[in-house]
């Protein structure tokens, strides 16, 4: 039964309905009933296995395609007019073209299926920073995902009223076909058409597609940011908390620097830490001048391996009820799950991830190294009381990183706003399991923004400059590295919690607390302001960390500067002069 009276909507609704020609449609109303229902159906479908009811209560395990397990870049489109809108990062078709290609693979593309129309909100329904979408699915998989991830119901619809103003998703899961998947934004008419697959951030279309895909674009119109950043809150032993924003690739720690727990010194002492969001901001300027960030999203969609009671205690706690695992192993013993890295005492008897049996002696991994949990925010046990707060949190500092072997040190400040974008648009960082594609290359991913800037990246280098001016009480800018190896390859710095050690200094730094040694790349710690006791890493080793290699950092100048060419001359002129500036503090 339709549940609105849109005109708007219904006549989309209906057009693409007479289009894929499902055999009939369901609106999700956001009701516990109609969710435990869809549940039901996907376990008697096999779609997805309940788990153990007492241990993992609501829980769920779906196993994807063994081609359909990641974001699919390749496959990502930006369809705007100009090419030259889109920009020579991300892949691009016309429109009028592309609308022609997805309306002959959606013809007839949900027959025998059911058609969902889930309407969603990213941000607190009703709120004046909330966006508003719908996604048309055959897939009960996406609906559940979906109804965890954002806020849904019938609610939205109510929100929406009469107007024209919400993002228009299409997705079919079609054949899954591995060579013919398609995640195509129009962002001149807010449109997402995801075809051909079943994974995360290719269709769950409120996560990548439309709150950074497409809301960078609304941002920029509007004046505000979209960005793939981690929220937190920093309490100190006077109970004042303080918020950073931190801009890392895909499954290169934001969910786990978004959950820490500080060091058991620091935890003695009185600090706490507060999770706002893992994954994606939404950054506007307040009324006070400063810059205020909100985490649009309702779950976490994380990564699973490597996440255990002693990396991410808070993180394993929120995926105990109401939980869909993704491609993790099943423990035949009791039904629950497992993951490489979540323990030392692999289940002696287990299905893998391709639904196969899998023992301590299988040589190949039982969770695919991209298999994920969707958990609802509210599980978190750190989660921040500022979540519910419509307009977000106040931010002291925006943290760049990524993995980098052996070129980024430690950490290190950016001079000012516009030197701190630069750094941010000089981030590299070894791939991941995170997109299809080779895993441990370095690449070049501005702000961790490369698969999800919805336009050209030298206009967003731009538009961040542009933010610049609108206020005098900027957030500082850093640039942090926990990836740092030594001659075995084994990771230097303890990470984790231990990361808190570096955010004091970071806070510090933010209210002129603490002082700095200026370096090639901005500002780096003396090693004395940096806490270390108890961390099991001695002053030389932190010296170490600290320290920029001039002749990596020359071929990296070189690197940036060939990266920069790519973007010719839209290069905003604030950043090639800090190349510049670079370059000749490394003759
Ligand atoms: P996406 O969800 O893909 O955006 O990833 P993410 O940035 O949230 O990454 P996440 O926190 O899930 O971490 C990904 C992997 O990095 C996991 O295997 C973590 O165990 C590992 N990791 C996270 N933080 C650290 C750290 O401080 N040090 C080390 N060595 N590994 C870390
Ligand atoms: C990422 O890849 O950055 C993710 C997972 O957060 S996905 O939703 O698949 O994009
Ligand atoms: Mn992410």
């Amino acid at each position: 039964m339709n549940i609105s009276k849109n005109k708007y909507i219904l006549g989309w609704v209906e057009e693409v309905a007479a289009m894929t020609k499902p055999d009939k449609l369901v609106w999700i109303d956001g009701s516990r009933e109609q969710i435990e229902e869809l549940r039901a159906l996907a376990v008697s479908t096999g779609s997805m296995i309940r788990l153990n009811e007492e241990k993992l209560p609501n829980c769920f395990l779906h196993r994807t395609d063994p081609d359909d397990v990641a974001r699919v870049e390749d496959r990502t489109f930006i369809c705007c007019r100009k090419e030259e809108d889109a920009g020579p990062t991300n892949h691009w078709m016309e429109p009028k073209e592309m609308y022609a290609k997805m309306n002959g693979m959606l013809e007839g593309s949900m027959k025998g299926r059911t058609m969902y129309a889930i309407p969603y909100s990213m941000g607190i329904i009703g709120s004046p920073f909330a966006k508003y979408g719908i996604e048309l699915t055959d897939s009960s998989y996406v609906v559940l995902n979906m109804s965890i991830m954002t806020r849904v119901g019938s609610e939205v619809l109510d929100a929406i009223g009469e107007s024209a103003d919400f993002i228009k998703g299409i997705h079919t899961q079609g054949t899954l076909d591995k060579d013919n998947k398609y995640i195509v934004h129009f962002p001149e008419d807010n449109t997402i058409i995801s075809v051909n697959s079943n994974y995360g951030g290719n269709v769950l279309q409120g996560k990548k597609c439309f709150a950074l895909r497409i809301a960078s674009n609304l941002g920029r119109n509007e004046g505000w940011m979209a960005e793939h950043m981690l929220i937190l809150g920093i309490e100190n032993p006077q109970g004042e908390v303080r918020y950073v924003c931190g801009a890392f690739p895909s499954a290169c720690g934001k969910t786990n620097l978004a959950m820490l727990i500080p060091p058991e010194g620091y935890r003695s002492k009185g600090w706490k830490a507060w999770c706002v969001g893992d994954d994606i901001s939404w950054i506007r300027v307040g009324e006070d001048g400063r810059l205020w960030a909100m985490n649009p999203e309702n779950g976490f969609f994380g990564v699973a391996p490597g996440t255990s009671m002693k990396s991410n205690p808070n993180a394993l706690e929120s995926t105990r009820e109401g939980t869909i695992f993704t491609n993790v192993a099943l423990d035949t013993s009791d039904n629950t799950v497992w993951w490489e890295g979540m323990n030392k005492t692999p289940p002696a008897n287990a299905i893998d991830w391709l639904g196969k049996p899998w023992t301590p002696e299988s040589t190949s991994k039982a969770a695919h190294p991209n298999s994920r949990f969707t958990a609802p925010v509210r599980n978190c046990p750190c989660l921040s009381k500022e979540f519910d707060s419509p307009r977000g949190v106040p931010i002291s500092a925006i943290i760049f990183g990524g993995r980098r072997a052996k070129t980024a040190p430690l950490v290190y400040q950016s001079r000012d706003w516009n030197h701190g974008v630069f750094v941010g648009s000089i981030m590299a960082s070894e791939t991941t399991a995170a997109a299809v594609g080779s895993v441990g290359v370095v690449r070049r991913d501005p702000m961790a923004m490369l698969p999800f800037c919805g336009y050209h990246m030298a206009d967003y280098w731009q538009h961040w400059i542009d933010m610049g001016k609108k206020t005098s009480a900027l957030p500082k800018i850093f640039n942090v590295n926990w990836f740092r190896t030594d001659e075995q390859g084994q990771f230097i710095w303890p990470g984790f919690g231990d990361n808190l050690r570096v955010l004091e200094w970071i806070l510090k730094r933010c209210f002129d607390e603490a002082p700095a040694k200026e370096c090639e790349l901005g500002y780096v710690p003396y090693a004395a302001d940096i806490n270390i006791e108890g961390s099991g890493i001695d002053e030389e080793t932190l010296e170490g960390l600290l320290e920029i290699d001039r002749e990596l950092w020359k071929k990296e100048a070189a690197g940036i500067r060939e990266y920069y060419g790519k973007f010719g001359d839209k290069v905003p002129k604030e950043l090639t002069k800090s190349l510049e500036k670079l370059e000749n503090s490394l003759k």
